[in-house]
Parts: C-alpha cells; sequence; structure tokens
C-alpha cells in the first residue's frame, strides 16, 4: 500500500489514481450507484460521511476529500441553454482582443520604455466577454467589479468599442502626462470617470473586494441602502493568488455567508517568471484552499469540444492522464501544437489514443480550456449567482497569451509586448479579423460601423444591464456637517479634569453617532482594540453588526456596557486584521461613488500597527479617493508606557506625510482634535475633496485648557502660539525683562506639555524668554511650504509668497527649537522655511519598555533636555556662554555618558 503521509496534497490526488484492484473498485461503486439510484443523493451523502467518519476512526489516511475531479464542475445536462448570438459574441470578442493587442505593441514600437501587458488579457478574454454580454450590471445600484490589474488593455479595448474612449484615448495607452492618457492599470486616482477600484497590486482587489461585498451586505442589514441583487465579481490571477492578502478574507466571506460575491481565479497555470506550480495543480491547490474555507466552488476546465471526448471515455482514462499531468507540462501542452499534443498527451494509452484517433492535429489544437468556451463561462457565471449562502470562486483554466501564436504559454510571455508581423498575421488568421495584411502590418484599430450587427448587439447587450462598466462616479451626495459650537463641550477643556486625546475622540464619536442627519453614516471600525481604546460603551450604543444577531447570551449580558452583536449593528469588529480592517473602512470611505451614499468611517488601531503594516492598502485607498478618518491610537514612541520595541511608533507621521491625498495631524488637546476632526469632515462630506485623514490620539492622560480665541486657523494651517513669552511666569510679554535672550519652542502631540514646562524653565531658572508654538501638523506645514516654494518659482516677477512657518516665525526672535514623539525626520520636514537656527528632537530608535517618563529621557525629547537644547542654541548664537549650557546638563543630570537612543 502506498504510504500517504508524506506526499504533498498535490501530489496527494494523483497518487490515488493508481488503482490497483479494478473489479473490486467496480463492486464498491455500484453498491454506491444503487444507493444514490434507489435511495436518493441524501442518503448517499449520509453514507458517504458514515464510512469517512469510521475510516478515520480506523486511522486510515484520507484522501483530500475536498478535491473533485480535473474536470468541469457544472455537468453538461445541468448547462443552461446559452442565451445569447454565440457567433456575434465571438466576432465582438476577437476584436477586443485584436485592438488591446494592437494598444499594447503600437506603443512599445513607438516607446518601447513603456511596457505593457497583453498575455493576462489574451488568457482572460473570455471571462470578461461573457460578463459584458450577461451579467455586468452598470451604475450605483449594479454590480462592484474588481478587475484583474494586467488585463487592463481589454478593458480599455472594450470601452473603445462602446465608443468611450476615442482612437487617441488609445494611442495614449501608459502616457498619461499629455491629459489624454489611459493608466497603465486600474486606478481611480488618474481616471476618476472610468475605473472604480484599484487592483494593480497584486491581491488588494481580492481583499478589498471581500470587504466591499460584506459592506454592501452592512448597508442592506442596516436599512440604509437595498444592496439584495447586487454582486461583486473580482478577477484574479492564479500567480496572484499566492499573496496573504488574496486569502486573507476568505474564510470571514464564507462565515458571513456572501453569497453575493463571485471569485473568478484566471487559470492560465502561469505568473510572470514561470509556471505557477509547475510540479503540481494550482488548481486543484486553489479548490482544496476555497472549498476548505467553505466557499462554493466551480471548476471550468473544457471547453464544449471536450464533452464528446468524456462521454465516450467510459473509463475514465482522460481523467487519469489528466491527473498524472502537472501544470508545468500542461503549459508545455499550451505553448506547443495538436502533434505534438496528441504525441505526448494523449498516444500515453492506448484507450486515450483510440479517443481521439478520429481528429487531425489541428482539431486537437483547436481543443479548448474552459476558460476559453464562452458556452461554459455562462454556464459556470449562471451557476454563481444564483447560489445561495456560500460566496463562489470560479477556477477558469485558460492559456497565458492565447491566440498569440509563438508566444501562447511561453514562459516569457508575461512580458511578450513586442509581436513580429507574422505573429500579427497569425492572429489575424486565428480569429477571423477582417483586417488587410496592411491593416495589421500598421496595427489599425478596428471598430466596425455604428449600424453593424456586432455594434447593435453590443450596445444592446450593455444597456439591458444598465450601461457601461467600469464607471465611476467621481461626486457623492453632500451631506451636512455640524458647526463647531455643537461641540463646545469639547472646546472648554477640561479644567483640572485628565483625560487622554482617545477619549475626546470617543466623546466626540459618540456625538456623532447621535447626530440626527450625520449618525447613521458613521461606521465606527476597529481590529479587536475597541476596549483598549476606551470604546467599550458603543457596544450598547449602536451594537457590533453581525449578519446573523446575537445567537448566544453574552456572558456580560447583565452589565450596562454588554457586548451586543445585532443584525443592524453599526460598529465593524473586524478581530485581529488590520488588512481586513482598512479593507472595511476603504469600501466605507469610497460608499459616496461606489453606492452613492456617502459614509462616514473611523477606523481606530495601534498606529504602530497602521501605515506599518498595512501601507500598501493604504495607496490603494488614497488611489480609491476614499474619505474618512485613520486614528493612530496610542501614537508616539513614548506615550505607550511598557509595551517596547514593536509596539511604539516613531514614524507613522513619517509614513503618511508620503500618502499624496492624506491630511494628517498630531494634535495634543482635546479642542486641536476637535477642530480637525470637524473640518476634515466638511472638507470631505460638504466640500467633496478626495481627501482622507490619519489623526494620532495618544492614552496619556492629563488636564486640557479651553482653545484660545483666534486658535482655529494656525490649528488647521499646523502651526498657532499657545504661549507668549514671559507670560505666564509673570514676567510681562514679549522684550520686557527677559532681554535679548529668547527662544522659540514648538511642540507637538503629547510632547508639547514638555514644552511647555521646558518653557517655564527656561525662564524661571535661566532667565530666558520661551515662546510655545504648537505644531499640529508638521506635514500640512511642509505641504504649505512647498506648495509656497513652487509659486514663487513658477512666477519669480509676481507676488513673492510666504511659508505658514515663515509667517508665524518671521516676526520673532531667537533660535527655534522642536521636540515632538517621533523620530526627528518628522520635525525636520519644516526645516526649510524656519528662519534662524533650528534644533529639531524626536525619538529615533527602537522602542523599548518603560514609563513615559523614564522614556522621554531615554529618547532626549523631555523637558530637561528640552532647556538644554535650548540654552544651546543660543549659546551657538553667542547669547549666553557654553558655561551656562554644562550647568544645564549637569543640573539635569542629563551628562554626555548616556547611551545613543538610535545605536542603543
Ligand atoms: C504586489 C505585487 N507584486 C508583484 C507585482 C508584479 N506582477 C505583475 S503581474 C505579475 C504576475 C501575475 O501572475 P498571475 O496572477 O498568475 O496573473 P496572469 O498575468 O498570469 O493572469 C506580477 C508578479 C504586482 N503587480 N504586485
Amino acid at each position: 500500500m502506498t504510504d500517504l503521509s508524506d506526499i504533498s496534497v498535490s501530489g496527494l490526488w494523483r497518487v490515488l489514481t493508481q488503482d490497483l484492484d479494478p473489479v473490486e473498485t467496480k463492486e464498491w461503486l455500484d453498491a454506491f450507484d444503487a444507493v444514490v439510484q434507489n435511495e436518493g443523493a441524501e442518503r448517499a451523502t449520509f453514507v458517504l460521511r458514515k464510512l469517512l467518519d469510521h475510516a478515520r476512526m480506523m486511522r486510515v489516511p484520507m484522501p483530500p476529500v475536498l478535491n473533485t475531479p480535473y474536470a468541469n464542475t457544472v455537468s453538461l445536462a445541468d448547462q443552461p441553454q446559452f442565451p445569447g448570438n454565440a457567433e456575434i459574441e465571438a466576432r465582438i470578442s476577437a476584436l477586443v482582443r485584436w485592438n488591446a493587442l494592437a494598444m499594447v505593441v503600437r506603443a512599445n514600437r513607438t516607446h518601447p520604455e513603456l511596457g505593457g501587458h497583453i498575455a493576462t488579457y489574451a488568457s482572460s478574454a473570455d471571462l470578461f466577454e461573457v460578463g459584458y454580454n450577461h451579467f455586468f450590471r452598470a451604475g450605483q445600484n449594479g454590480d462592484a467589479i474588481y478587475f484583474q490589474p494586467h488585463s487592463a488593455p481589454g478593458v480599455y479595448a472594450r470601452a473603445y468599442m462602446e465608443s468611450r474612449l476615442s482612437e487617441e484615448h488609445l494611442d495614449n495607452y501608459r502616457r498619461e502626462t499629455g491629459g489624454k492618457g489611459l493608466s497603465s492599470y486600474c486606478h481611480p486616482w488618474l481616471m476618476p470617470e472610468f475605473w472604480q477600484f484599484p487592483t494593480g497590486s497584486m491581491g488588494l482587489g481580492s481583499i478589498t473586494s471581500i470587504y466591499q461585498a460584506r459592506f454592501m451586505r452592512y448597508l442592506e442589514d442596516r436599512g440604509i441602502l437595498e444592496t439584495k441583487r447586487r454582486k461583486v465579481w473580482c478577477f484574479v490571477g492564479d500567480g496572484e493568488m499566492d499573496e496573504p492578502e488574496s486569502i486573507a478574507g476568505l474564510a470571514m466571506a464564507a462565515r458571513e455567508g456572501l453569497d453575493n460575491l463571485i471569485f473568478v481565479v484566471n487559470c492560465n497555470l502561469q505568473r510572470l517568471d514561470g509556471p505557477v506550480r509547475g510540479n503540481g495543480s494550482i488548481v486543484q491547490e486553489l479548490e482544496g484552499l476555497f472549498a476548505g474555507a467553505g466557499w462554493n466552488v466551480i471548476k471550468v476546465m473544457w471547453g464544449s469540444d471536450w464533452d464528446p471526448l468524456f462521454a465516450r471515455d467510459r473509463d475514465h482514462v482522460i481523467l487519469k492522464r489528466l491527473h498524472e499531468t502537472v501544470d508545468g507540462e500542461f503549459q508545455k501542452y499550451a505553448a506547443t501544437d495538436g502533434r505534438f499534443n496528441r504525441e505526448a498527451f494523449f498516444s500515453k494509452y492506448p484507450e486515450l489514443q483510440q479517443l481521439v484517433a478520429h481528429m487531425s492535429d489541428e482539431d486537437i489544437d483547436r481543443l479548448k480550456r474552459g476558460g476559453h468556451d464562452p458556452i461554459k463561462i455562462y454556464a459556470a457565471y449562471h451557476a454563481a449567482v444564483n447560489h445561495r449562502g456560500r460566496p463562489t470562486v470560479i477556477l477558469a483554466q485558460t492559456k497565458k497569451g492565447y491566440g498569440m501564436g509563438t508566444a501562447q504559454g511561453k514562459m516569457a510571455a508575461h512580458q511578450a509586448k513586442k509581436l513580429e508581423d507574422d505573429t500579427l498575421l497569425a492572429f489575424r488568421d486565428r480569429f477571423a479579423l477582417p483586417l488587410s495584411d496592411n491593416d495589421v502590418q500598421a496595427l489599425r484599430f478596428y471598430k466596425p460601423a455604428a449600424d453593424s450587427p456586432e455594434m447593435k448587439y453590443l450596445h444592446a447587450r450593455r444597456q439591458a444591464l444598465g450601461g457601461y462598466v467600469p464607471a465611476r462616479a467621481p461626486k457623492g451626495l453632500v451631506l451636512p456637517v455640524p458647526p463647531l459650537d455643537s461641540f463646545a463641550r469639547l472646546l472648554e477643556g477640561t479644567g483640572d479634569r485628565e483625560q487622554s486625546t482617545t477619549m475626546v475622540f470617543v466623546n466626540m464619536l459618540s456625538q456623532l453617532l447621535r447626530d440626527k442627519t450625520l449618525g447613521k453614516h458613521v461606521v465606527p471600525i476597529v481590529a479587536d482594540e475597541a476596549r483598549t481604546f476606551g470604546m467599550q460603551s458603543l457596544f450598547r450604543q449602536v451594537a457590533i453588526y453581525s449578519p446573523h444577531g446575537q445567537l448566544y447570551e453574552p456572558e456580560d449580558k447583565d452589565e450596562l456596557l454588554y457586548y451586543k452583536e445585532a443584525k443592524d449593528g453599526q460598529i465593524l469588529e473586524e478581530g485581529i486584521t488590520e488588512a481586513g480592517a482598512i479593507s472595511s473602512w476603504i469600501a466605507a470611505a469610497t460608499s459616496y461613488s461606489a453606492h452613492g451614499v456617502p459614509m462616514l468611517p473611523f477606523y481606530i488601531f495601534y498606529s504602530c500597527f497602521g501605515f506599518q503594516r498595512i501601507g500598501d492598502l493604504v495607496w490603494a485607498a488614497g488611489d480609491s479617493r476614499a474619505r474618512g478618518f485613520l486614528l493612530g491610537a496610542t501614537a508616539g514612541r513614548t506615550t505607550l508606557s511598557g509595551e517596547g520595541l514593536q509596539h511604539e511608533d516613531g514614524s507613522s507621521h513619517l509614513l503618511f506625510s508620503t500618502m499624496p491625498n492624506c491630511v494628517a495631524y498630531d494634535p495634543a488637546f482635546g479642542y486641536e482634535l476637535t477642530v480637525v476632526i470637524r473640518d476634515g469632515m466638511r472638507r470631505m462630506l460638504e466640500n467633496q475633496e478626495d481627501v482622507f485623514y490619519y489623526v494620532t490620539v495618544m492614552n496619556e492622560n492629563y488636564a486640557h485648557p479651553a482653545m484660545p480665541p483666534g486658535a482655529e486657523e494656525g490649528i488647521l494651517k499646523g502651526l498657532y502660539r499657545i504661549r507668549e513669552a514671559g507670560k505666564k511666569a509673570g514676567l510681562g510679554t514679549q522684550g520686557s525683562g527677559l532681554g535679548k535672550k529668547r527662544v522659540q519652542l514648538l511642540g507637538a502631540g503629547t510632547i508639547l506639555r514638555e514644552v511647555l514646562a521646558a518653557a517655564e524653565s527656561l525662564e524661571s531658572e535661566w532667565n530666558v524668554g520661551a515662546d510655545v508654538w504648537s505644531v499640529t501638523s508638521f506635514t500640512e506645514l511642509r505641504r504649505d511650504g512647498i506648495g509656497v516654494e513652487r509659486h514663487n518659482r513658477l512666477h519669480p516677477t509676481g507676488n513673492q509668497k510666504r511659508s505658514w512657518v515663515e509667517q508665524c516665525l518671521d516676526k520673532t526672535a531667537g533660535p527655534v527649537i522642536a521636540a515632538s514623539d517621533y523620530m526627528r525626520t518628522v520635525a525636520d520636514l519644516i526645516r526649510t522655511w524656519v528662519p534662524r537656527k533650528y534644533v529639531a528632537l524626536g525619538t529615533d530608535g527602537y522602542g523599548r519598555s518603560d514609563t513615559r517618563a523614564a522614556l522621554r529621557d531615554f529618547f532626549e525629547v523631555d523637558r530637561r533636555h528640552i532647556v538644554v537644547a535650548a540654552l544651546k542654541a543660543l549659546a551657538d548664537e553667542g547669547a549666553i556662554d557654553a558655561g551656562t549650557v554644562q550647568r544645564a546638563i549637569e543640573k539635569y543630570a542629563v551628562g554626555a555618558d548616556r547611551p545613543n537612543p538610535w545605536e542603543a
């Protein structure tokens, strides 16, 4: 007996096809057939289950039961009638193929540097065309379609046939800067009226589509929008399925019964470098993976011309041969001709050879894989859209570079884009294109006349399905935002009461949830950290969304703030998946466009597990023109005492500064946070600006002052004076009593309080006047500075502007010292515009566990270090002598023998 224990999963199903006793096998099968025929399928399932349990008890190694044979899931008998005109559709599809090919090859002939892919689309063309002609419903009440990124040329070529793009557009493929170009992949940022969902980075289409399907359910279950009839289609590559993000949401999709979700995996068996599973079978592997996660799996392996072969193959010799074949061989068969296929594949067994004896080599060459047969694809899509209770994956077997002559199935097919004339002519012949040799050589685009049967058919099909796809709505409905004074309670300060900015945020969120107009649009999102951020009160207030409601009595039911789940719950509690949580956030943040309903998502997370963990999804959010708030909590490197290296964030503001449309703030006080969030809502919901916000909040408790009059503008611009030199110490205002010794102290976030304390020390202990400035956003200040610099550069003879940093600091005196809870580079972002000597303190290095006070001492950002830095800056300018600085170092015990924090 074969020892199954050391055989890989992909090898197992092949080994199990070796039948050592066919007679005995037949007896078993006959007995089973009798059960099915006499007692029905249900009884047969029961018997099977019993047998499996019994075998498990006897420790018999199990075959991979999640796998089915290497054949179509939908049987010929269950195949629905194809409702379209197959001939016309084939002609349309051939023309789209040609135009896509011509577009890529043309672009590369003129500009070889441009790149471009055609082999991916060549393999997926029929998968798309069946969708376009029969399934994809358009509009904000239609389907959400996530296209496989490298098939973008085909989507453009289709839009050209539909007269939505012009020849000029196609001619500017990958040349966007002139304003008429087409982006390489699906990018809503670049084509805001065309692409809806960015998928260019492998894996992100998959996870975001899953959470999109779940978000559509959420809208329905909360009574916000009817989404029942709508589907989410996600087209992905088989190689792409290796990305962690591709599979991260599979279990959730099944758990939540997302039968509005259809994955189509284009199994051309190749990725960029070579085969996806040369030594195994990607289709069988994916089948097991999806089935194990609880999905409905439909395999589309073979075209209709295989049906008669399978029908005559009573001994299942075809399947036996297929199961012996690894993907590397299937690829070779794709790259070779009918003659080779006959010899290498069919001639292995006499029975098999016999099955194709009546076929010519050309007939064998024409045998289609399932993903190239619209009839089989239609049957699979039809089964998928009608399946209830579970998401469906369609594993469609195709050939990479299908129809591209010598490039088909070739190892380097992915990057083929410079096709020779003879290959192009062969392509023309292969798809019976109405093009002359000259047309082919000149790569002329082809669109039939408007009154041709093809064009009439194409438009009629799209009209029946509600219009054209993809199409994106760039504007949303305007939602009125409450005025700032409606948050008066949060602007008044806390007196002596100590509170964290996280609590201020939770109070504001709670108020927004109660707002009559805005309330129901708010989407609080957490990844299993609600209690960490003191948000458990919201569990009871608005409940956690669960499509199943709450099937159990929660352990804490007797408590006021119990763990409440409800079908119309408002909180998205994602569990420990930051990738899932941000995907939910993206769905909510783009709802204004995808669904015509603006939503206001707040996703709050440990700031260290934000951009650092899921930066590529944030990038996709920016591309998607997402509008919403990301809250980096327990932010900064020293506010989360005791947690250490992995949890303490000192770089998230730097990372978010890479996002062109992200507006980021690091507020210190409750009123700053309130002003920032209110203005963010105004910009996103009222002004319809395609920006999103990253706001850091802390868990450190301290008293919050009331908002100083007139501070609002500075808070939003990123810098305002919070303390005037001498004022608080009772030494009078600037200039009086403090002589020339003056410094400007800049503080951000939690370190602002250290800066304020340093100012007190400088005045009372060292007779140095200190103005203190609160920096709510170094990144916004930099953005303003860059904008001003650019304006001045391009208008050298015009009115020269001043940056906000310059406007604030120009009229002040003394060196400028900044301190934040982030690495120095964050404060350095504004160095260019600081008009005098500038010293930046920050928390460079790995975080470590300790108390806040010890950490701030370690990273040299506490009040003592700020005083020393200020005195040294004054000494460098000759305003005081170096001995004074040395005295301060000794007084505060911050001498040179300390470990260097970024080396330690
Ligand atoms: C995150 C990421 N990594 C790498 C790439 C580069 N890349 C683009 S397409 C591709 C191969 C895709 O193979 P597959 O998913 O099998 O799709 P196919 O083109 O074969 O249909 C790779 C590696 C990318 N776009 N995104």
